[in-house]
């Protein structure tokens, strides 16, 4: 009824507290072999599942719009990401594309964050607090095929590619709450997004 073949299961999620993600990811070589193809195909087709809200509750997703390469026990520079559509009359993605080698080469001054904060598919427990990210980036990538691309990115998805790029440095978004203050925002420009 909907979609094929469930790839990866919350149970094939990696935890925190496995060194995997705190490790710098390794950079993925072109062109790629098969089993990373697989790998790219099989983190995009968890992000479709995980939105699909049958297929979510049938086999226990938690929803994403992002899954990085360390998360499921790789330690490569490729993530996921899925930013869906905001328009009910227009299923275009705001923004889909598995990233390889991502670097952000410039980004804004201006500050953002969520206002309900971020969850992580690799940290069961609710760490609230705003996490701090540019509000504008720009990220220089390569996709599936080799091709380079560089392009700027604002608000809400800049903000998931830098949730998933910084998996890819061995950081998570907890580490970026002010542990005393968790909302407390420094800067008075700070873009909060809904
Ligand atoms: C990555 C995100 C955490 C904050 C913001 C949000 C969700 C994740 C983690 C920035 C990046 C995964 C990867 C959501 C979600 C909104 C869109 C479309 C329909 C449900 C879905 C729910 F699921 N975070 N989860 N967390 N991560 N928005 N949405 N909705 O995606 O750990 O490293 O389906
Ligand atoms: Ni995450």
């Amino acid at each position: 009824m909907f979609g094929g073949t469930i790839l990866f299961l919350m149970n094939d999620i990696v935890r925190d507290g496995d060194p995997v993600l705190r490790a710098v990811a390794k950079n993925v070589e072109f062109p790629l072999s098969d089993e990373d193809k697989k790998l790219a195909h099989d983190m995009m087709e968890y992000l479709e599942n995980s939105q699909t809200p049958e297929l979510s509750e049938k086999y226990g997703l938690r929803p994403g719009v992002g899954l990085a390469a360390p998360q499921v026990g790789v330690s490569e520079m490729m993530a996921a990401v899925l930013v869906p559509s905001n328009d009910e009359n227009d299923d275009t993605p705001v923004f889909k594309e598995v990233i390889i080698n991502p670097v952000i080469v410039s980004h804004s001054v201006q500050p953002t964050a969520l206002s309900e904060g971020e969850g992580c598919l690799s940290v069961d427990k609710d760490v609230p607090g705003y996490v701090v990210r540019h509000d504008r980036i720009t990220v220089r990538y390569q996709d599936m095929n080799g091709e380079k691309h560089q392009i700027r990115l604002r608000d809400y998805p800049a903000i998931v590619c830098q949730h998933e790029i910084d998996h890819l440095n061995g950081h998570l978004y907890y580490d970026l709450i002010n542990k005393k203050e968790p909302f407390s925002l420094p800067d008075k420009n700070t873009v909060v997004i809904d």
